[in-house]
């Protein structure tokens, strides 16, 4: 049996498993990329953009608010739901998250990925909620850092899953304004859950991805992704299931999620438009 690298109580006993691991895996001619190491930044002078729009077609559900647990004084008796936001003028979908599925080579990642918990009382321009992620959708690139905060002057609990989900992250931040940093290599894939342990109404996704080309749709639905070397690719658009299927631990439990995918043909310095619509089933 494997033993399995420990993140946080030893991170540089993991660090050397990984880089035996992956460089075994390289002699042997195999794909490295398997943990996000395979990725090499490179310089791209030639990059070409895909943009575009997500659209909802049809009628806006409603989507009823949440009910709060827990610390009513502080977060209220209900939250608005999170799970599906549409511009009724523009009728644009915001949070979907655009990706391309597999890219080898291209522009370096951000440093840090943030996640902010709350309202920050600072930054009245900050678009932050009382008892809320700010990021309901957490794309991040796994071999950098997500920076988690808390601005509340009450305790949330983030705790992030795998696909599978067995629990990759589960930090107590009790302390208002206080930043944690941890890289969240075994968080891999798209749509893996998060949630505050605390309020049962707090919850959203995380994507951790191997390189840095994706892009969230913003309050109209538009979203733009530049930088991508030529080439050909598969192009992803994910949102979220929106319809309750029952409640688990008074938490919602969503249906599938809607997925759109294509293949989209990057030429040096050219511009591709997609449009996606919404729901797909
Ligand atoms: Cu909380």
């Amino acid at each position: 049996m494997i033993a399995e690298p420990q993140l946080g109580s030893s991170k540089q006993e993991s660090s050397w498993y990984l880089a035996i691991a992956s460089g075994f895996l390289c002699l042997l001619g195999l794909v490295s990329s398997a943990l996000g190491e395979g990725y090499q930044v490179i310089d791209v002078s030639n990059g070409g953009t895909i943009k575009g729009v997500a659209i909802w077609k049809g009628k806006i559900p409603t989507i009823p608010p949440l009910a709060v647990k827990a610390d009513l004084d502080t977060c209220g008796e209900t939250s608005p739901s999170p799970v599906l936001k549409v511009d009724p003028k523009t009728k644009g979908l915001q949070n979907v998250l655009v990706y391309l599925e597999q890219v080898e080579s291209g522009k370096a990642p951000a440093e840090k990925y943030w996640l902010h918990m709350g309202k920050d009382e600072s930054d009245k321009e900050a678009d932050t909620q009382v008892c809320q992620f700010k990021e309901h959708i957490l794309p991040f690139v796994r071999t950098q850092q997500v920076a988690i905060i808390n601005f509340d002057p009450i305790l949330h609990n983030p705790h992030f899953f795998t696909d599978k989900h067995g629990s990759v992250f589960n930090v107590a931040m009790p302390t208002p304004n206080k930043e944690v940093d941890k890289t969240l290599l075994r968080a891999q894939g798209v749509g893996l859950a998060y949630q505050c342990d605390v309020h049962v109404h707090m919850s959203g996704y995380a994507a951790g991805l191997d390189h840095p080309y994706f892009a969230l749709t913003d309050a109209e639905g538009k979203f733009e992704i530049s930088g991508v070397p030529p080439g050909t690719y598969t192009l992803v658009a994910w949102h979220e299931g929106y319809k309750i299927e029952k409640m688990a631990s008074s938490r919602p439990v969503y249906d599938e999620p809607h997925i759109i995918q294509m293949t989209v043909d990057v030429k040096s310095k050219g511009t591709l438009e997609e449009h996606f619509e919404f729901p797909v089933r």
